[in-house]
């Protein structure tokens, strides 16, 4: 990823931040990543609407307001003045998430930003000299959402038309993929290496590739899934450059440069549309990841969500200038969250830390620098702990009201582990995951969202700033 973003874009953005920061208005880039379903768009929502309650002085977030040692003053969303990016509808969420019935958000199709300010007392005697002409300290927060599965084009940003193709391929012909996709392997074994650039031909490619990437991720649980546009196309809706889809190695007729062309023109698109005004730079870092969901969808898909994971990971690495050093925001901080833990009872929340650790512990590469933590989390509690009975014997359970009826029911979700489960685990392993309704809210949101630990990873996140 060396080279992606120009070094005097990057001191000029550097030397805005510190000039700020000398006048007591810091901004910060909390990158909230995910893949797709993670759980981004619900916790951006309680986040915003546990922070602007807590500028209220409720007390939603007890463990970021001892982290900034009670100096939070008050909480505002920022106008948004002219930009043309969408902005996240976080009171229009928070509404349809109070409605009767509530409704859990879309799944995200377009990118959108928000900045949240936060007011703060001074910290020291100088910041309050300082605040005497420049009012009380302020810090930016800067949010962003977007389709988790447009994350995964990141790690094909590194890479030509020939080795993504190989690797995708691979990938395909693999276990329960090569099901999933029967049609579309059938379809390029048969084309002749010299296929000539006939749009016909790239277009039903292109349709039986979608729909091979469509059944890897709603019926299998599949993350490791490109381009993200195919699945998700976004605003812009289908356009040319997103026709095309991987071919064996021996292919090297016109169709196969055709395919090379619009490979690297989506690239360059998601490239200057997505990645360099939105991920340039970030300074601290959420990654989500629904764990839980991953375990539930069987052995396959979970090693896939592992290796989306690592994939994005080896990505994201670099990308701070000097500037950010000496403003104090280039001490990056990354949180992995497992997301959702909710769905199982407080003794296997603690294990679910371990296996989320574990999972991208195998990573071992990383600045040295980052700080990094691990949590369980669920930005929108919508269980209480309880206890059932299995074979005569009393185990922890979980208690909510299913979506899908509206019934209460006790849940045994079943054993999460403390590691990557191994083959035995998977021969007995059933994990329930059935969709909770979220909690009766009111629709101003004046007591914030109930939660599990958001507070805990936004302290460990930003914790130091405040
Ligand atoms: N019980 C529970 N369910 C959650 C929680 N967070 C998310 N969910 C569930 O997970 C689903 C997906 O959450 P989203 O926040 O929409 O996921 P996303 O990462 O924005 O997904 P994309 O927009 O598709 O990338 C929701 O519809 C809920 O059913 C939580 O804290 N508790
Ligand atoms: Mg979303």
């Amino acid at each position: 990823m060396s080279g992606l973003f120009s070094p005097l874009d990057d001191a000029l953005a550097g030397l805005g931040e510190l000039t700020r920061a000398l006048a007591g208005r810091e901004r910060v880039r909390l990158a909230v990543t995910g893949l797709s379903r993670a759980g981004k768009t619900v916790f951006l929502t309680s986040l915003v609407a546990n922070l602007l309650a807590a500028g209220r002085g409720a007390r939603t977030l007890p463990a970021l307001e001892a982290a900034a040692g009670g100096r939070l003053r008050a909480a505002r969303l920022v106008p948004a003045e002219t930009q043309s990016t969408p902005r996240f509808d976080a009171i229009g969420h928070l509404q349809a998430l109070a409605a009767d019935p509530p409704r859990w958000p879309e799944r995200t199709e377009d990118l959108a930003t928000l900045e949240i300010a936060l007011e703060l007392d001074p910290r020291s005697l100088l910041g309050q000299a300082r605040a005497a002409f420049t009012g009380p300290r302020q810090v930016t927060l800067e949010l962003l959402d977007y389709p988790g599965e447009w994350l995964l084009d990141l790690p094909m940003l590194g890479q030509g038309y020939a080795d993504w193709s190989r690797e995708t391929l691979a990938r395909l012909r693999r276990g329960r993929r090569a099901e999933a996709a029967g049609a579309f392997l059938a379809f390029v074994d048969a084309l002749p290496a010299n296929a000539p650039a006939e749009e016909s031909l790239a277009r039903q490619g292109f349709s039986l590739y979608r729909d091979a990437l469509r059944t890897c991720r709603d019926k299998l649980g599949f993350r490791f899934l490109q381009p993200g546009r195919a699945l998700n196309p976004g605003p812009r809706g289908e356009a040319p450059l997103l026709w095309f889809f991987p071919l064996p190695d021996h292919h090297a007729g016109d169709l196969a440069d055709l395919m090379a062309r619009r490979h690297a023109a989506y690239l360059a698109d998601q490239r200057s549309g997505f990645f360099d005004p939105f991920f340039r730079r970030f300074h601290r870092q959420a990654v989500l990841v629904d764990t839980l969901g991953a375990l539930h969808a069987g052995e396959e898909a979970f090693d896939d969500t592992a290796e989306a994971l690592a994939a994005v990971a080896g990505s994201l690495r670099g990308g701070l200038g000097l500037f950010d050093l000496l403003t104090g925001q280039g001490v990056r901080r990354v949180a992995f969250a497992a997301t959702k833990a909710d769905h199982v009872p407080a003794r296997a929340r603690e294990a679910l830390i371990g296996l989320l650790g574990d999972l991208v512990g195998r990573d071992p590469a990383g600045p040295l620098d980052t700080a990094t933590s691990v949590h369980a989390i669920a930005a929108m509690r919508c269980t209480e702990d309880d206890v059932a009975t299995l074979e005569g014997r009393p185990v922890a359970a979980v208690r909510g009201v299913l979506l899908e009826d509206g019934r209460s029911a006790k849940v045994y979700p079943g054993e999460v582990p403390l590691r990557r489960p191994d083959a035995g685990f998977w021969q007995h392993a059933f994990f329930e995951m059935p969709v909770f309704q979220p909690p009766r809210l009111d629709a101003e949101g004046r007591a914030g969202i109930p939660h599990l630990n958001l507070d805990g990873l936004v302290a460990a996140l930003i914790g130091d700033l405040l």
